[in-house]
This record gives C-alpha cells, sequence and structure tokens, in this order.
C-alpha cells in the first residue's frame, strides 16, 4: 500500500525506479544480462528491480520482508564481477608478468578483493557485542489498551506489526560463548506505520545503577581488565566486585545475576522487560506510567553452572544455534507482551519504590502484569552482518502514543544509543541501512554525510521553503505527529540524587526471600564461584557485609565458602516476598516441543527404541540418536538403525533429556564406554529427565546414579505414574513398549525440565 511504501519510493517516482533497476543493478546490469544471465535469471532481477519502486508484502510474509527484498542480491544463475559490474576473467591468479614473475599494481580486481577484505570488520558494540537475530511480528489481543494508548500498532488486533529482535550477552566480545553469566539483552525493533519503535529491554527487570553517568564505570569494571583483557565474557573478577561493593545501589541487580536467570537455557525461555517506567500516552493526552513485560510461552528455563561452563567449550554457539535450529524446524520463539500500568496521580502511592529509579521492579503482586498482545518470532536472517550485526537500535526511537520518563538511567540512553552508531556504523545515515530503515515514511532536509544511499530530488533542502512548494509539510499535533507530553519541570540545577533512590538493600532482600530452595541454593554457590575468584580479600569482606544487609543466613552460607569470618547478625529481614519472582513459580513448558533428547544406542540395540523416538518426535521434541561411533547401529532383530552423531562429538550438556536403549549386547558396549557412563552421570546431576529402556538401567548403575531400588521398581509396575516421586528417571521394564504411561510420565519429566530434588552429591562428572 501506499502508507507502506519503501523509502525508494519517496525519493524516486515509481515510473523512474524500474528503469533504474534498483539497487542491485551493479551486481545484475540489465543491459549486460543477455550476455551473462540465464533468462529466468533476468526476469528475476527485473522482477526485483520493480520491487524497489514500492515494497509490496511478501506472499506469507509481511512489509519489511518486502522491503527488504529490494535488497537482497541473491548469486544462483550469476556470474563474478567487480564492485563496478565488469566481468572477471580470474579470481584464483593476480595478475604478474610471467608465471613466476612480480604481481603488477595494475590488476584492480585483486586491489579491489583485497582492499574489501581487509575493511570487512566494523567496531563491535561496546556492550552486548554478542548476539542473535530473528524476524517476527506482533499482534495485540485486543482492543484494550487503546484508553492508555494512542499508539495503533499495541490497540489494534489487525495490525501485524513487523519487529526485528536482537538477544545479547552483555560483558563478551562478538565471537565470545553464549553461555557465561551474565545479563541477556532483548531489543526488538518494531516497524509500526508511525515510524520504528525500539524497545531495548534485558532479561533482567532491574539495572545496576541509577544515573547513566555511571555506566561507562560499571561496564568498565565487567569488561575484561584492561591491563591484560581477561577475563573474557565473566564478571568473576576483581575490578567487577570491587566496583559493585563500591557501589551499592547495584546490590539488587547483582543478586539477580547471581540467579539461574543469568543462564537461560534459550532465548526462547528467558523473559524480557523493559526495566525503566515509560509512559503511555491517549489519544485525549492522558498519561499512565508502564513497565513492559515479556514472557515466553516456552516457559522460563535455564541451565545449571557447571553445564553453562562445559557449555562454552562444547558448543560455544549454543543459544544462536538453538534460536536459529527451532526457527528452521518452525518451533516458532513467542512471548506475550505484558504491561504494568500505573496512573499519573498514583506516582508517589509507593512508599519504597520510585517509579523513576531503574534499580527497583514493581511487585507484580503489587501491580498486576495485564496482557496485551503477542510476538511471534519465524525467520531468520539472510546475512548475519547485514542484519544481525548492523541494525542500530536507539532508545530514543518512540512512536506517537508512548513517551519517557525522566528516570535519570533512561535519559542518558537517549544520547548514547545515537552516538554510538556514528562510529559503529561509520556516519549519520545508518537509518538507511536496509534493516533499520522504517516501513514508515522517511522525508526531511537532513542530507550528505558518509554513505548517502538515497538521491533526494529537488532544489529546497530547507524549511520553510516555497522551493519545494513548502515540503515536506510539517503534519503538527493533528497530523499524526510525536508530540512530547507537557510537562511542567521546576529545579534547582545540580548534581544530586533524589534521597527517594537510597534503599539498595530491600528489593534484593524481596528477591531473595522469594527463592525457592534450589534457587538459593545456586545463589549462595554462584556468590562463592565469583567472590572464589576474586583475589583482593578485602573486597570479598565488603561483599559479606552487603550480603549481610540483604540477608544474614545469605551472608553466613557465602562467608563459610570464600574464607571470610562468618558476620554478626546484620539488619531485620523484612520478610516480604514476592512469588513471580522465583523462576519455580512460573509457568513452565507445557509439553516437550522444541527439547532436545539424546538417545544412547550401540549394535545390538532392542528395536522399541525407534517407537520412542517417532512418538517424541511426533509431540515436537528434537531426538538425535547417538551411537559410539558415526554410522548405523546393528538391531538386535535383525537390521540396522541409523546414528544421528557420534556421542563424543557432542555432550549430555547440550540436551535436555537422555534416554538409554535397550539391549544386552548394546548396553553392555554402553557400561564399557566412559563417554556413556559420563553421558548419563552428568545428565543426572544436572537434573535432566532420563528414560531407561529394559537393561539400560545397567547403564545408570554403572554411573553410579543414587536411584536404585530400579530392580525392586522394575520388579514392581512398568513405571511409577508421577515422573516427580522418580525425580525426573523413569524406567520401563525389559520386554514391554515405550509407549502409554512410559511415554508420557517420560514427557511430563522432560517438559519439567530440572529435577533439583534429587540427590546430587558424589556423582562424579
Ligand atoms: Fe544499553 N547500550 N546502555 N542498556 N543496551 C547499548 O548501544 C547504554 C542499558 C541494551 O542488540 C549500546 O547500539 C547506556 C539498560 C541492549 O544492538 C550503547 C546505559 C538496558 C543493548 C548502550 C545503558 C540496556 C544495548 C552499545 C546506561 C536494559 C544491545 C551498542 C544509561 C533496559 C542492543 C548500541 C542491540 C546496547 C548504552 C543501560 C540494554 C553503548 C549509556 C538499562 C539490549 O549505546
Amino acid at each position: 500500500t501506499a502508507a507502506k511504501a519503501g523509502p525508494r519510493a519517496r525519493t524516486v517516482p515509481a515510473k523512474k525506479a524500474a528503469t533504474k533497476a534498483g539497487p542491485r543493478s551493479t551486481t545484475v546490469p540489465a543491459k549486460k544480462a543477455g550476455s551473462r544471465l540465464a533468462p529466468a535469471a533476468v526476469a528475476e532481477a527485473l522482477a526485483r528491480a520493480d520491487r524497489t519502486a514500492v515494497a509490496q508484502p511478501a506472499p506469507g510474509g509481511d512489509a519489511k520482508a518486502a522491503q527488504l527484498d529490494a535488497h537482497r542480491v541473491a548469486k544462483l544463475d550469476t556470474e563474478l564481477t567487480t564492485d563496478q559490474g565488469i566481468g572477471v576473467e580470474d579470481t584464483d591468479n593476480w595478475l604478474r608478468a610471467g608465471p613466476r614473475g612480480p604481481a603488477l599494481l595494475e590488476d584492480f580486481h585483486g586491489r579491489e578483493k583485497i582492499m574489501r577484505f581487509d575493511h570487512e570488520r566494523i567496531p563491535e558494540r561496546v556492550v552486548h557485542a554478542r548476539g542473535s537475530g530473528a524476524h517476527g511480528y506482533f499482534q495485540p489481543y485486543d482492543t484494550s489498551l487503546a484508553r492508555y494508548t494512542a499508539a495503533r500498532f499495541l490497540t489494534d488486533p489487525d495490525t501485524r506489526t513487523p519487529v526485528f529482535v536482537r538477544f545479547s550477552t552483555v560483558q563478551g566480545s562478538r565471537g565470545s560463548t553464549d553461555t557465561p553469566r551474565d545479563v541477556r539483552g532483548f531489543a526488538v525493533k518494531f516497524y509500526t506505520d508511525h515510524g520504528n519503535f525500539d524497545l531495548v529491554g534485558n532479561n533482567m527487570p532491574v539495572f545496576f545503577i541509577q544515573d547513566g553517568i555511571k555506566f561507562p564505570d560499571v561496564i568498565h569494571a565487567v569488561k575484561p581488565e584492561p591491563h591484560n583483557e581477561i577475563p573474557q565474557a565473566a564478571s568473576a573478577h576483581d575490578t567487577f566486585w570491587d566496583f559493585v561493593t563500591l557501589q551499592p545501589e547495584t546490590m539488587h541487580h547483582v543478586i539477580w545475576l547471581m540467579s539461574d536467570r543469568a543462564l537461560p537455557r534459550s532465548f526462547r525461555t528467558m523473559q524480557g522487560f523493559g526495566v525503566h517506567t515509560f509512559r503511555l500516552v491517549a489519544a485525549d493526552g492522558t498519561r499512565t506510567f508502564v513497565k513492559f513485560h515479556w514472557t515466553p510461552v516456552a516457559g522460563v528455563h535455564s541451565l545449571v553452572w557447571d553445564e553453562a561452563q562445559k557449555i562454552s567449550g562444547k558448543d560455544p554457539d549454543f543459544n544462536r544455534r538453538d534460536l536459529w535450529d527451532s526457527i528452521e524446524a518452525g518451533v516458532y520463539p513467542e512471548y506475550e507482551l505484558g504491561v504494568q500500568l500505573i496512573a499519573e496521580h498514583d506516582e508517589f502511592a509507593f512508599d519504597d519504590i520510585d517509579l523513576l529509579d531503574s534499580t527497583k521492579l514493581i511487585p507484580e503482586e503489587v501491580v498486576p502484569v495485564v496482557p496485551v498482545g503477542r510476538m511471534v518470532l519465524d525467520r531468520n536472517p539472510d546475512n548475519f552482518f547485514a542484519e544481525t550485526e548492523q541494525v542500530a537500535f536507539c532508545v530514543q526511537n518512540i512512536v506517537p502514543g508512548i513517551d519517557f520518563t525522566d528516570d535519570p538511567l533512561l535519559q542518558s540512553r537517549l544520547f548514547s544509543y545515537l552516538d554510538t552508531q556514528l562510529t559503529r556504523l561509520g556516519g549519520p545515515n545508518f537509518a538507511q541501512i536496509p534493516i533499520n530503515r522504517p516501513l514508515a515514511p522517511v522525508r526531511n532536509h537532513q542530507q550528505d554525510g558518509f554513505h548517502q544511499d538515497d538521491i533526494p530530488v529537488g532544489q529546497a533542502n530547507y524549511h520553510p521553503n516555497s522551493l519545494g512548494g513548502g515540503c515536506p509539510i510539517v503534519p503538527g499535533a493533528g497530523g499524526g505527529a510525536f508530540v512530547h507530553t507537557p510537562e511542567h519541570v521546576d529545579g534547582i540545577k545540580e548534581r544530586k540524587r533524589s534521597e527517594t533512590f537510597s534503599d539498595h538493600y530491600s528489593q534484593a532482600t524481596l528477591f531473595w526471600n522469594s527463592m525457592a530452595a534450589w534457587e538459593k541454593e545456586h545463589i549462595v554457590a554462584a556468590y562463592r564461584f565469583e567472590l572464589g575468584k576474586v583475589t583482593h580479600p578485602h573486597i570479598r569482606e565488603r561483599m559479606v557485609e552487603h550480603l549481610n544487609h540483604i540477608d544474614h543466613q545469605l551472608a553466613v552460607a557465602v562467608a563459610a565458602g570464600i574464607g571470610v569470618a562468618s558476620p554478626a547478625a546484620g539488619p531485620p529481614n523484612h520478610g516480604r516476598m514476592s512469588p513471580a519472582l522465583s523462576q519455580a513459580g512460573l509457568p513452565g513448558s507445557t509439553g516437550v516441543v522444541g527439547r532436545k533428547v539424546a538417545v544412547l544406542v550401540a549394535d545390538g540395540v532392542d528395536p522399541g527404541v525407534e517407537t520412542l523416538r517417532e512418538a517424541l518426535t511426533l509431540d515436537g521434541a528434537v531426538v538425535e540418536v547417538l551411537g559410539l561411533v558415526d554410522g548405523p547401529v546393528t538391531v538386535s532383530t535383525g537390521g540396522a538403525l541409523p546414528v544421528d552423531r557420534a556421542m563424543n562429538t557432542v555432550a549430555s550438556v547440550l540436551y535436555d533429556a537422555v534416554v538409554v536403549a535397550d539391549g544386552d549386547a548394546a548396553v553392555d558396549l554402553l557400561v564399557n564406554d566412559g563417554c556413556a557412563v559420563h553421558f548419563a552421570a552428568e545428565a543426572y546431576k544436572h537434573g535432566k529427565a532420563i528414560g531407561v529402556l529394559g537393561v539400560g538401567d545397567r547403564l545408570v548403575r554403572a554411573a553410579r546414579l543414587p536411584v536404585h531400588e530400579a530392580s525392586d521398581r522394575l520388579a514392581g509396575p512398568p513405571s511409577k505414574p508421577a515422573a516427580g516421586a522418580l525425580d525426573g528417571v523413569v524406567f520401563l521394564a525389559a520386554g514391554k513398549v515405550a509407549d502409554g504411561t512410559f511415554l508420557s510420565d517420560l514427557s511430563v519429566a522432560i517438559a519439567a525440565h530440572r529435577h533439583f530434588d534429587r540427590p546430587v552429591e558424589g556423582i562424579a562428572a
């Protein structure tokens, strides 16, 4: 439609655009096409050129996909050219004087090829350098938010707004691992009809600092230390803990960082938060404070720390691969957007929370999260650099119906994100990069600069003008323009923080109190691990003092692990809880969809394993059969079973559950293989569901897992009804078929994600 016309339509009238053959005319020159291209390719190139005129929604796609279409370059059926469209005779040999002679400067193709290679890198993001992106859409459920906001993309259930989302870690470099203990970025670019709205959030609802002026300090402290650039993708080092212990406002975010929230199992299984308080603005001007929440449909699930560290070696692309594979498999990551709404007159209704303080959250039990709509990620990018690397999220990108608040952290971000793109993307025209282009028309007198990709036509490049018909006309408030909400501002110019920002412990205590027993154990272990890497004793001691202000038991437990004297009783714990903060209390996954199951087999395997594989696959699980080596294994009844991978190329940490196959000969082989025994033991130690078929039980024994009265169980019912009663280990008696009760028990055990109640002391894995 005209409203969704691509940006080129604005500068080049549609009729002309077709003859100009669009941006790709350099790689697919229409004139020369006859000599170089197959007829189908020519037709395709011309059709693509046409599409540059007006972006049409692609079949089954969306308006953004159609806009990007104009920039896609297919190489199939084409011939090699230089950047100037000149055909290349030979790309394997530099032009030289004789086969053994010196290289000639004249080789324009050779020089261009090397020059382009030399300049492939751009600066990585100073934070959130490591990330993965995906396309999708957002759609509101109904019109219920219309009372609060004029933003149609939030209130019109018939409007599907294209989005691009980038998930990231914070500390590590672009090539670092996916699974450090770290905050995750959750940045969403909505390509709305009224321009781009960027909700640049994190997977934790609070932030380390209250004022943006401290951002360089907290980031310098957490990043690799300046003298030796160690450690990569880790907060477990002196400078981080030195800083946070001297800046107690960090304490709330730090306890989130020590929780399993810092180790998401998947980008599909983590929450997202806008963190700051924003405003919704209704058509009649009414303003309402709002906090944005994303809740994953697949449940909120994490890894455990031992596992996360091992994954960093076994598959540093663990989360990236999971996102990519899920989308390719059609298991689309999905999130519900929810809002907490606070009437403007209630700004000061919370005794202990200043809405402008980003180190505080509003408990969901106090202000409920109202569901607004859903976001589905259904398309992988075509090119990592062009899209995921070049996407420029800017907190300042806001659309009518939403507005900022005076949160001092938010206010600094309004400057930083625009500013950082200048260096990162090489100039002020980064909004013209295809992934950043809004779908809404862009018309103004901004001009020139590096990488100007548009050709503005006309004489008048100033406002007001008469030579250009007064255009572009300023639409004003009535014309759908963004209007800053009028607000009375009065204050003394001073560098001062509000007194209402001074409580740094009570919400850290709230978080701690709300945790399940296993979550508390993981938090204590995380503090011990991180502080155990801190070489200066006085920093460890300072941290124990802070913990004592959060909870005395917590401080005592951490102190005992890091060689610090147990502190005397601290201030009393206020005893309040917010159950919504506990992952244990959040909805989990409802089935096995997208869950990765490893099936351990060897020669002589019982054929029953095939039934199980089919049933789990049918339910949406990703089942991989692992042999001791690659290649099919023999089946006890004759024939062969294909193997997906050799066990030593993967590890239990890359799966959500393990099944041990039945078959005397096969289990003998597995029991004698250290890799297989370790596989089962490690999966058990990490709390994962384990399915044991028939004599596969012998592997569980070899791994010395404390689940044995197993043989007694086998003498009794083939498999107990409640998986929980077995701590997530589900047995099938020999000779029985792996369906019915066994299948449903195993599925329940897998969907439960982890079984942390089982005893794991002494498991060697
Ligand atoms: Fe960022 N942050 N940030 N941040 N941030 C950046 O912008 C900054 C903060 C967040 O996938 C940078 O384009 C300041 C809070 C995400 O591309 C930079 C302050 C939250 C991403 C920047 C903060 C975030 C960034 C680096 C304190 C959660 C990755 C590259 C005032 C609500 C976006 C870039 C992507 C990236 C500055 C604090 C989230 C330097 C100054 C709070 C998800 O501009």
